[in-house]
């Protein structure tokens, strides 16, 4: 990537696409381009091809998706499925149809069975049932790496596709319904250090295992791999170590500095109980997560903390921008 070519990244404003523009900028690249969802509807197909006719940027960053936690896959599966293969289907499409140089696709560690060997080796992906909780997000995710897959092999198209693990970081969601793990227990514990509260509602046992990554590691693994990687096949991007969700849930009150107690609601579901990625094809191309888990909390809280006492501006990104 020549530091003028012009660089679409799609979901600019979500923290995904905020973290890859941010790295961009920082590197010296000049000629990014972003649009709102207000400005392009991505799941709009003749929007879609006349943005790429007027635009036919070099370099695509397909980060925008209709994102949640696992509540919110449980609660709009129709827009999850709908969006994100909308949006996949538009941008991939017409990044080819106009001469796009090379894409990058962002998917998510949920494409893989809910009980496969782990850590999760790529040749995993379709090799059993997938986690109920979030299967429409993850069909639709596999779908996009297969239409990668699909237009290297027709048309020599150099697209390929990211998977990263939990994501968390600035820009991240709060909203108690709809967010990650991370960001909600972040909030949660927040808001009962200033409310006085004895107790934090956390859903599930506890007992189920995560891997986290800071999404400005993901964007500058997405910039190393758009430099340097171009095959068929998807690559896995995390950081090969997890946690429990209890054990994150002490981490994230340590940080928070919370007193009181926890309380496990077991009506909740846990969702898939191992997500790790192996990363070893990620490794052979040079590249390993830099910031700790210790570290990525505080900032996040750090952040958290300016944007609730600011405006107060919004808990949670523009969704449909993610
Ligand atoms: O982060 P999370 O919502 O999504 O939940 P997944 C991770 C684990 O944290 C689950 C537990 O076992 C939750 O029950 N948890 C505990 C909580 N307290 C909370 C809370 O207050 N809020 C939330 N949200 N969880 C997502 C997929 O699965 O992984 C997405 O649904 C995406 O589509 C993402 O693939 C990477 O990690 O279970």
């Amino acid at each position: 990537m020549n530091k003028d070519d012009k660089i679409y990244i799609a979901g600019h404003r979500g923290m995904v696409g905020s973290a890859i523009w941010r790295r961009l900028e920082a590197e010296g690249y000049t000629n990014l381009i972003g649009r709102t969802s207000r400005e392009l509807d991505l799941t709009n197909q003749e929007a879609v091809e006349t943005f790429f006719a007027e635009n036919r940027p070099d370099y695509v960053f397909l980060a925008a998706a209709k994102v949640g936690g696992i509540k919110a896959n449980n609660d709009y599966p129709a827009e999850f499925i709908h969006q994100n293969l909308a949006i996949q289907t538009n941008v991939i499409h017409n990044a080819w149809k106009f001469g796009t140089t090379k894409l990058a696709f962002l998917g998510s560690s949920c494409i893989y069975p809910r009980d496969c060997p782990q850590p999760i080796k790529e040749e995993s992906l379709l090799t059993g049932p997938l986690e109920p909780t979030n299967q429409p997000y993850a069909i639709a995710k596999i779908a996009g790496i297969e239409m990668c897959k699909s237009y290297r092999r027709q048309y020599g198209f150099d697209a390929i596709s990211l998977m990263p693990t939990n994501l968390y970081g600035p820009g991240d969601n709060f909203d108690l319904e709809t967010s990650h793990v991370l960001p909600a227990l972040i909030r949660k514990f927040h808001e009962a250090k200033e409310r006085g509260d004895p107790e934090v509602e956390i859903w599930g046992t506890g007992t189920p295992r995560r891997e986290f990554l800071h999404v400005d590691d993901l964007a500058d693994a997405s910039l190393h791999l758009m430099r340097r990687y171009s095959a068929l096949e998807h690559i896995n991007v995390g950081v090969g170590t997890d946690i429990s969700i209890c054990e994150l849930a002490e981490q994230i009150l340590d940080v928070v500095g919370y007193q009181g107690e926890l309380r496990f609601n077991t009506e909740k579901p846990d969702g898939t109980p191992l997500k790790l990625l192996d990363v070893s094809r990620l490794r052979d191309f040079g590249w390993a997560a830099g910031i700790t888990l210790d570290n990525g909390i505080s900032d996040t809280y750090q952040g958290y903390q300016l944007r609730s006492k600011g405006d107060g501006s919004r808990l949670q990104p523009d969704s449909s921008n993610q």
